[in-house]
């Protein structure tokens, strides 16, 4: 078993639409528990440190400006296999490929406007994490996790 961490952010969309419950509901029904949360209005530097993988793509600009656009809520959510595992409750980046039943699919029309981001792998959610959180952000759900998730 791999219990992991990972970033979860509630995207500008999401919090103006009133869909940040709806998201940690998800996360929670799935039982992932959340380790870290807040909320948020990133600046352009940090925006762009997340997103340094897609400096060269055509949309990046546009990305920037508008997870800049509004307050976020990021959050920690931990679990086992909890990174592949977020990805598949939020569904394809594009909501028209993602999976009926994935957040995506069943509140989120176009790509530029897809409500949530998640770590999509282990060395992502490291460097992501360290972007939103310091160290002492990060409280302990052992006892929860030992109670409901894990023999
Ligand atoms: P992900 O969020 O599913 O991991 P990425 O490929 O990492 O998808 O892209 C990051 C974000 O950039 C996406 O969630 C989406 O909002 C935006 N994005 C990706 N591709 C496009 C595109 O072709 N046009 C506009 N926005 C895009
Ligand atoms: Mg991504």
């Amino acid at each position: 078993m791999t219990i992991e961490r990972t970033l979860i952010l509630a995207k500008p969309d999401a919090v103006s639409r009133g869909l940040v419950g709806e998201l940690i509901a998800r996360l929670e029904q799935r039982g992932y528990l959340i380790v870290a949360m807040r909320l948020m209005q990133l600046d352009g530097e940090r925006a762009r440190t997340h997103y340094v993988e897609h400096k060269d793509k055509p949309f990046f600009a546009g990305l920037v400006n508008f997870i800049t656009s509004g307050p976020i809520v990021a959050l920690c959510a931990e679990g086992e296999n909890a990174i592949e595992g977020v990805r598949q409750l939020m569904g394809a980046t594009d909501p028209l490929s993602a999976a009926p039943g994935t957040i995506r699919a069943d509140f989120a029309q176009s790509i530029g406007r897809n409500l949530v981001h998640g770590s999509d792998s282990k060395m992502s959610a490291e460097r992501e994490l360290a972007i939103f959180f310091s160290e002492n952000d990060f409280v302990s759900r052992r006892h929860d996790m030992e109670r409901w998730f894990r023999e």
